[in-house]
């Protein structure tokens, strides 16, 4: 969002971070900031509870089981009238608000009631489930009224919108046309918007001399093998980094790969670490990459390298630029920027992406190794594949997805939205 912001000027109402009291509202980078504070029993109930051990795997296909408990329920309440109320003092007459997220569904219909006057966008970055999933949160109505209150809703992928416009007819009864859904006299268009990032930027960053230094120096440490293979992820189980080590694993057993040619490094950022779902992916994960080590590693020279860490920007380009290939295999992922950072940062040396049909990415980067990541067969065979293409041909599927990324950029995405929101205020 940073570069949407520093663009249009606008004001920043977050989350300050921790618990206990927020700062005072301050100017940063011409952006201005308004933090919102959340106490530590909302960090647990409203972040870590509802947000985290509820929506987002419910939303996420329920590839972990979601879990329900109303006192988190109560609290995503109470927070989302805070941040309501908090955009409701900020905003001028007339004014966009533009609400981010999963963490915040209420918001729209809680801003619109205290503010008729402004225009209200809302924008889901995680993907939109089916109806025979959404129909198990147990306070389905109230998220969807919540939604409903913003005369736009965008989503990552078409089908998102789709399963939105069609649940406003099963839950609610209401009519839709085309992606319009007719709420209290109001129209509410839904629409699909694929994020993006900075893909000038991320360009700049990776051709910088330190940069592809680092980049060299990081193929010497790891041995200088044949290929290196990465993935970046927030720990997180939505990600597949299970089934990617596992796919690894057997390459190495099948002795299709060998350690020393194909060397694993694997980053995972710490997240959402109070939270159950995260501790017991963390311990299967570490289990899965000491297996490996201790099944094929030999001193000096591990199979797989497995950071725990978040990175610096400039050390994360490296890693891209290093990379002869990019694992990114999710079970379900609304996008998936690590994705596009990737093919910005190969300039043109090639290197293949392997990449899940499951992530929001795979309707744009057709020129991918798409792979079904419940497969593993296939997870395999996308690797071999990617591994032992021509260069010409890497190039080539390297630079039409680079050529996308140029035109579809996260600048892009923020026009396209705001202008749709606009356009319905003209049509109005
Ligand atoms: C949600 C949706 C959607 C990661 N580790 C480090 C680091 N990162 C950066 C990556 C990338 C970002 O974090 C992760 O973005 P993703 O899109 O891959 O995934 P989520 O965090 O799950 O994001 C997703 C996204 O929202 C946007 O709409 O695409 O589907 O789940 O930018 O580079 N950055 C640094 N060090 C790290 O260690 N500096």
């Amino acid at each position: 969002m940073h570069p949407v912001l520093t663009e249009h000027r606008g004001t920043w109402i977050g989350w300050a971070g921790g618990d206990g009291a927020a700062p005072e509202p301050f100017e940063l980078e011409g952006i201005n900031i308004h933090p919102v504070p959340l106490s530590a029993d909302e960090l647990e109930r409203y972040y870590e509870g509802q947000s985290n051990a509820t929506i987002w795997p419910l939303y996420h296909d329920a590839v972990e089981t979601p879990v329900y408990k109303r006192r988190w329920r109560d609290s995503y309440r109470a927070v989302n009238q805070r941040f309501a109320e908090a955009a409701a003092d900020v905003a001028a007459e007339g004014a966009t608000v533009w609400v981010q997220d999963y963490q915040l569904q209420l918001v729209p219909a809680m801003l619109r009631e205290m503010r008729p006057d402004l225009r209200i966008g809302f924008f889901l970055h995680i993907p939109f489930p089916p109806i025979e999933l959404f129909m198990q949160m147990p306070f389905r109505a109230e998220i969807l009224r919540g939604l409903l209150g913003a005369d736009l809703v965008g989503f990552q992928q078409r089908l998102a919108a789709q399963n939105f416009v069609r649940l406003a007819r099963h839950l609610l009864g209401l009519r839709y046309e085309g992606q319009s859904i007719q709420v209290d006299g109001r129209k509410v268009k839904a629409g699909a918007f694929p994020i993006s990032i900075d893909t000038r930027e991320m360009e700049r960053l990776a051709a910088d001399p330190s940069v592809q230094a680092r980049a060299k120096q990081i193929r010497a440490e790891l041995g200088d093998p044949k290929t290196v293979i990465l993935g970046v992820d927030r720990l997180d189980y939505t990600k597949g980094i299970e089934l990617r080590l596992k796919a690894f694993r057997e390459l190495l057993a099948d002795q299709k790969l060998s350690v020393g040619d194909a060397v694993m490094v694997q980053v995972a950022t710490p997240s959402r670490e109070r939270v159950e779902h995260y501790q017991t992916l963390r311990v299967k994960v570490e289990r899965e990459v000491g297996r490996i080590n201790g099944e094929f590693g030999k001193v000096g020279t591990p199979a797989v390298h497995y950071l725990h860490q978040s990175v610096s920007k400039q050390e994360l380009a490296a890693m891209y630029a290093a990379a002869d290939v990019m694992m990114v295999t999710p079970l379900r992922d609304g996008m998936n920027l690590v994705a596009k950072e990737y093919i910005a940062c190969r300039g043109d040396t090639g290197g293949a992406l392997i990449l899940s049909e499951f992530a929001g990415a795979a309707t744009e980067l057709r020129q991918a190794f798409l792979c079904n990541p419940h497969d593993p067969d296939g997870v395999k065979d996308a690797l071999l594949r990617a591994i032992n293409s021509e260069p010409a041909e890497l190039k080539r599927r390297m630079r039409v997805m680079q050529r996308h990324l140029r035109t579809h950029d996260v600048a892009r995405w923020a026009r396209t939205f705001l202008d749709e929101l606009d356009v319905d205020e003209k049509d109005d």
